[in-house]
């Protein structure tokens, strides 16, 4: 028997995470949209469409072809229309000073409408510490990549192992991990990506997993992209999809 989302929240002290458990909680939903489209209004479009069936959205804000600060102010409407988090997924990967400027700074400015972003552990403390000073004065949580869902990732054995350690070290700020599956006894969050209902691989080496197998390896969050916004109707796919991600967990949590 797993604990619940519930039983789960009184671990943790990051406002970010007791807010997820409360929408997961009021929105019965473990589903994040990975939402990689890359002009505004399909963007917005597709969020309007799947909100009422998500816990958190995942932007690549990077791939936006006509971003502008008005798509953040209309992406914050949506937030509070539909109660979601917003996790963007930077995947920072340099030195703290750097990563710093890249996540506060620039045209982006993540750090002041993201809830959640990750960064690779590569480059040691020095990343968390760096993305510490942008983001935990305003709320904000860190994801940690453990592991990869692409074929032939190098996040295995002991770089995982040295993520988690790094992850225990910073536990203020950082929330949980991007992993296929509970890498840690410690009270982390599992977002896991490479869920499809239909599909085990592209073509250029994502590999997937059910939403069920994703649960049942210890994922809180399951991530789909292309299985919703890549579907003719994006809302039946979006409510099939965290359908499966709640009965998954249900099942789960009565074990
Ligand atoms: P899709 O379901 O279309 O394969 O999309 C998966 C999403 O999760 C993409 O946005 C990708 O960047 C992200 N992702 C991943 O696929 N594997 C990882 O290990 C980490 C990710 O962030």
């Amino acid at each position: 028997m797993v604990d619940t989302y519930t039983e789960r929240a009184a671990h943790y002290t990051n406002s970010v995470v007791q807010r997820l458990f409360g929408i997961i909680q009021r929105k019965n939903s473990n589903l994040c949209v990975a939402a990689d489209l890359t002009r505004k209004t399909a963007l917005l479009t597709l969020v309007d469409a799947v909100g009422p069936y998500i816990c958190v959205l995942k932007t690549h804000i990077d791939i936006l072809e006509d971003f502008d600060q008005e798509f953040i102010r209309r992406l914050q409407e949506l937030q509070a229309r539909h109660d979601f988090l917003i996790f963007e997924d930077r995947k920072f990967a340099d030195i703290g000073n750097t990563v710093k400027l890249q996540y506060t700074s620039g045209i982006y400015k993540i750090s002041s409408w993201a809830d959640i972003t990750n960064a690779h552990p590569l480059p040691g403390d020095g990343i968390v510490a760096g993305l510490k000073e942008g983001g935990l004065e305003k709320g904000r949580g860190l994801l940690l990549l453990a592991e990869m869902s692409s074929e032939g990732s190098m996040a295995t054995g002991s770089y995982t192992e040295s993520c988690i350690s790094m992850a225990q070290r910073n536990k203020d700020f950082v929330i949980g991990f991007v992993a296929g599956r509970k890498v840690s006894d410690d009270d982390f969050l599992v977002f896991t990506p490479g869920v499809s209902l239909d599909t085990s691989r592209d073509s250029f080496g994502q590999q997937y997993r059910t939403p069920q197998q994703a649960i049942d390896s210890g994922s809180d969050v399951i991530i789909v992209g292309r299985g919703i916004y890549g579907a003719e109707d994006v809302v039946v796919e979006a409510k099939r999809y965290r359908d499966a991600g709640w009965a998954a967990y249900l099942a789960a949590s009565l074990e």
